[in-house]
C-alpha cells in the first residue's frame, strides 16, 4: 500500500570516501528519494582524487573537512530543487567512512550554536576547524603511534581484547596521537574531536554529537565490553582526551532535534529527531538486515567483509565492533584497502576503461583461470599487511604479466579468495543456507558477483539499492524512534523488501576453489615474505 503524500519520512545520509549520498524512506520502508554529490567532479575546487588527497609520502591520506560541509549544502539544495519536502522528515540518521577524525577549533561550538539561516554551512563554518585536512581511513602514517599504544597496554593481543582490534594506523586514536605529537599547538587549539559520523550529526544538531558505540569501536580507544572509553588507552594516546571526545552513546540514541538553522533554511520540522550517526560498515549491516550465518561483502572504495556475532573473540587480524542495532551483540569486520580503485585501474589498463569489457573478460575466462592468480596491493594493504603486485602461473612461478582477459580474472578471483581466506581465519565457515549479501558500487556488476558466488560456493543476494549504508541509516532513524517504546530493530524492519538472488555457484565451483584457496594461502605467505624484504 502506498503511503499518503504527506506521511512521515525517514532520512539516511552517508558521508563516504568518494561521495555524499542520501536516501529517504516512508513508514512502509519504501525508498521515495535518492540523491548524491560526487566530491571529485561536483566540488572540483577541493582537488581531490577519489575524494582524498594523498601526500608525497604516500602514507598520509586526508580529505578537506570543508568539502564535506559544502557537499551537505549542495545535497540539500539538490533535494529541494527535486521537490523533496523536508517538513515530512520525522527522524534522520547517517553514517561516515570509519576512523577519520574531525578537529573542531576552540569557539566552534558557539558558531555551531548560532548558525544564521541566510548563509550556507560552508560560509559559516570556514573558521571552525583546527585541522583543514582530516586524516581518513586510507591513511597509514601512524605506525610509531601504533607501536607506542600496544607497548603501553601490554601488547597487541591485550589491546585487541580491550578495544576489539590490535593497533591499526587508520584507527582514530593513533591519528590523534600523531597530531598531538607533531602539531602540539594545533592540538591545544582543538576543543572537540569527532569521528566523521559524529561530525556530520553535529552539523544537524547545531552542537556536538556524541560518538556512538559502534563507530567508536574503530578508534583503539573504546572498551567494547563496558562500552566506555578505556582509561589506559586514553592516557597512552593524548592528554585530556576524555574531554575532547565527550561520552559515547548507543547507536540507537536520539541525540536531539535538528537545529533551528535546518528548520528555517530548509523547512525541516522542529520535532525532526537526529539519531546517532555511525560508521558506514555498521550502517550497512543495518541496511542489509544481516542475520546470523550470513556474510556481507561490501564492494565500495574499500572492500569489507562483515558478520554478526554474539560473543566477541578479538584476534590479531580483523576487528570487533559493538553491534549498531543490538546492544548485546557485536559485529566482526575485515577491511581490504585495494578494492574498487584497484578494479578501476585494471579496468583502465586491460579493458579500455569499460566495465562492459571488464565483465566480458570474466564471462570469457574459465573458473580457476587455468591456474593463473594474482595479488594486487597497489597501496599498502590492511588485510594482509603487504604492498605490490604479484602474479603467478599454474606452476606457482611468478610472472611479470598476464594477457588482459586473464589479468581481469586473476584480479577478481584473487580478491575474493583473499576475502574468503581471511573470513575463514576469523571463524567464518560456509554452511548450508549461507547467504552472501553483496553491496557497494561494484555490486551492480553481475559478472563480478558471479565470481563472488563461485569462490564462496554460496548464493549471492543484493538489495535494491546498491548502497545499503543510506538505507541502513534510514532504517536506524525509524528504529531510533520506535526503540523508545521497546521495539527491536528486526520488528521495525520486518516488512522491508527481501534481498534479491543474483548469482548461484557453478556446479564445479567447490572443486575448483577449495583447492585454489589452499594454494592461495601458500602463495600469500610467500608474497608476505617478499613484501617485507
Ligand atoms: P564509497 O561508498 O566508498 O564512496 P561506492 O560503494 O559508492 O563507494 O562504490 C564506488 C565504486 O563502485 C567506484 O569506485 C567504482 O569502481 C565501483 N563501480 C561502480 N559501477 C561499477 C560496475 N559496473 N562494475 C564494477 N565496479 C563499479
Ligand atoms: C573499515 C574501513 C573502511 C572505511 C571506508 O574498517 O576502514 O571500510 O569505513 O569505507
Amino acid at each position: 500500500m502506498a503511503a499518503a503524500p504527506d506521511s512521515p519520512l525517514y532520512l539516511g545520509l552517508d558521508f563516504s570516501t568518494q561521495q555524499l549520498k542520501a536516501a529517504a524512506i516512508d513508514g512502509n520502508l519504501r525508498v521515495v528519494h535518492q540523491d548524491s554529490v560526487q566530491f571529485d567532479c561536483e566540488l572540483p575546487e577541493f582537488r581531490t582524487q577519489g575524494g582524498v588527497h594523498i601526500q608525497e609520502d604516500k602514507l598520509t591520506v586526508t580529505s578537506p573537512v570543508l568539502m564535506w560541509v559544502k557537499a551537505l549544502d549542495l545535497l540539500l539544495d539538490k533535494m529541494k530543487r527535486a521537490g523533496f519536502d523536508f517538513s515530512r522528515v520525522r527522524a534522520l540518521s547517517g553514517s561516515g567512512q570509519q576512523h577519520g577524525a574531525v578537529f573542531w577549533r576552540r569557539g566552534a561550538s558557539q558558531t555551531l550554536n548560532q548558525l544564521h539561516p541566510d548563509q550556507s554551512l560552508h560560509q559559516l563554518l570556514q573558521g571552525s576547524f583546527s585541522v583543514a585536512d582530516s586524516p581518513v581511513w586510507m591513511d597509514s602514517s601512524s605506525t610509531q603511534q601504533c607501536h607506542d599504544l600496544q607497548a603501553a597496554v601490554g601488547g597487541a593481543l591485550k589491546l585487541a581484547e580491550i578495544t576489539g582490534s590490535r593497533a591499526y594506523e587508520r584507527f582514530t586514536g593513533n591519528q590523534i596521537a600523531k597530531l598531538c605529537q607533531s602539531r602540539t599547538e594545533v592540538y591545544r587549539d582543538t576543543e572537540r574531536i569527532s569521528l566523521i559520523s559524529s561530525f556530520a550529526a553535529s552539523l544537524f544538531l547545531g552542537g556536538y554529537a556524541a560518538i556512538d558505540f559502534s563507530d567508536g569501536s574503530g578508534m583503539n580507544l573504546l572498551d567494547i565490553r563496558t562500552r566506555s572509553w578505556s582509561k589506559v588507552c586514553l592516557e597512552a594516546t593524548a592528554p585530556h582526551l576524555d574531554c575532547l571526545l565527550g561520552s559515547p552513546l548507543p547507536s540507537s540514541s536520539v541525540q536531539g532535534p535538528v537545529s533551528s538553522y535546518f528548520v528555517r533554511r530548509h523547512g525541516f520540522s522542529e520535532s525532526c529527531a537526529v539519531l546517532s550517526f555511525t560508521g558506514d560498515n555498521p550502517a550497512s549491516l543495518a541496511g542489509m538486515r544481516l542475520q546470523q550465518g550470513d556474510i556481507a561483502v561490501s564492494l565500495g572504495t574499500s572492500d569489507t567483509v562483515f558478520l554478526w556475532i554474539q560473543q566477541p573473540r578479538p584476534a590479531l587480524e580483523g576487528h570487533i565492533f559493538c553491534n549498531p542495532v543490538d546492544r548485546q551483540a557485536y559485529m566482526a569486520l575485515l577491511c581490504f584497502k585495494n578494492g574498487s580503485l584497484t578494479r578501476e585501474r585494471i579496468r583502465n589498463e586491460c579493458a579500455g576503461g569499460s566495465w562492459e569489457t571488464f565483465s566480458a573478460a570474466l564471462r570469457d575466462t574459465p573458473l580457476g583461470n587455468n591456474g593463473n592468480v594474482g595479488f594486487y596491493f597497489d597501496t599498502v594493504e590492511i588485510t594482509p599487511s603487504a604492498v605490490g603486485v604479484y602474479r603467478f602461473d599454474s606452476e606457482d612461478s611468478e610472472v611479470s604479466s598476464l594477457s588482459p582477459q586473464v589479468e581481469v580474472r586473476a584480479l577478481v578471483e584473487g580478491q575474493f579468495l583473499s576475502r574468503r581466506l581471511h573470513a575463514e581465519r576469523l571463524g567464518y565457515s560456509i554452511i548450508p543456507g549461507t547467504r552472501v549479501l553483496a553491496t557497494g558500487g561494484a555490486s551492480s556488476n553481475k559478472e563480478i558477483l558471479q565470481v563472488l558466488s563461485d569462490v564462496f560456493n554460496a548464493p549471492v543476494y543484493t538489495i535494491d539499492l546498491s548502497n545499503s549504508t543510506c538505507l541502513g541509516s534510514a532504517y536506524r532513524a525509524l528504529h531510533g524512534l520506535a526503540a523508545e517504546s521497546g521495539a527491536s530493530f528486526f520488528d521495525v524492519v520486518k516488512n522491508a523488501p527481501e534481498p534479491q538472488l543474483v548469482a548461484t555457484p557453478h556446479p564445479a565451483a567447490q572443486q575448483v576453489y577449495d583447492h585454489m584457496l589452499e594454494r592461495y594461502a601458500r602463495l600469500e605467505d610467500s608474497v608476505l615474505r617478499k613484501s617485507c624484504t
